[in-house]
């Protein structure tokens, strides 16, 4: 008896399925340099309509439950730009670190999708952020930054 050579099926390699199902979108919109000018909304009271060349505008989001900024902000006067982005109400306080004192907070909570402008002047230190609405800071809105005396001007290499 001849014993048949039995040809293997070609091994189908199992479907390699790329997994590119990971859309990383990243939630920061890149390439808005200059914020527009916060006119429209509902503002309160903004009477600070004077000059104000120096005024270093410094976006600040709020969401559940994060505070978003930069950690590192210009001495003197700042305009914070603040967002709420989550679907509660927020606030937000400057704590100077070493004394634990709050220098500045929200008048309000921020309702959700709010934004608003709001001008102050900071001295330099090592500051905390804190939303201490209904627990959040606990959840994780707490956040520390430190202010730092501009550099002055004139960054040409020449004079
Ligand atoms: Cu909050």
């Amino acid at each position: 008896m001849i014993s048949r050579t039995t040809i293997p099926d070609r091994c189908a390699h199992s479907a390699l399925i790329p997994l590119l199902a990971a859309c990383v979108c990243f939630p920061m919109a890149c390439g808005e340099g200059g914020a527009p000018p916060p006119s429209s909304g509902s503002e309160s009271a903004a009477p600070a309509a004077s000059t104000d060349p120096e005024g270093v505008v410094v976006d600040i989001d709020l969401d559940e439950y994060n505070i978003l900024m930069n950690s590192v902000m210009p001495a003197g006067r700042v305009t914070l730009a603040l967002a709420n982005r989550g679907f509660e109400e927020h606030n937000l306080l400057f704590v100077v670190l070493e004394s634990d004192s709050t220098v500045w907070e929200t008048e309000r909570r921020l309702s959700p999708g709010e934004r608003r402008t709001v001008t102050l002047d900071l001295e330099a230190g090592k500051y905390r952020a804190v939303c201490d609405f209904s627990g959040h800071e606990g959840r994780g809105m707490l956040v520390e930054f430190s202010v730092e005396e501009k550099t002055p001007t004139g960054a040409g290499p020449d004079r």
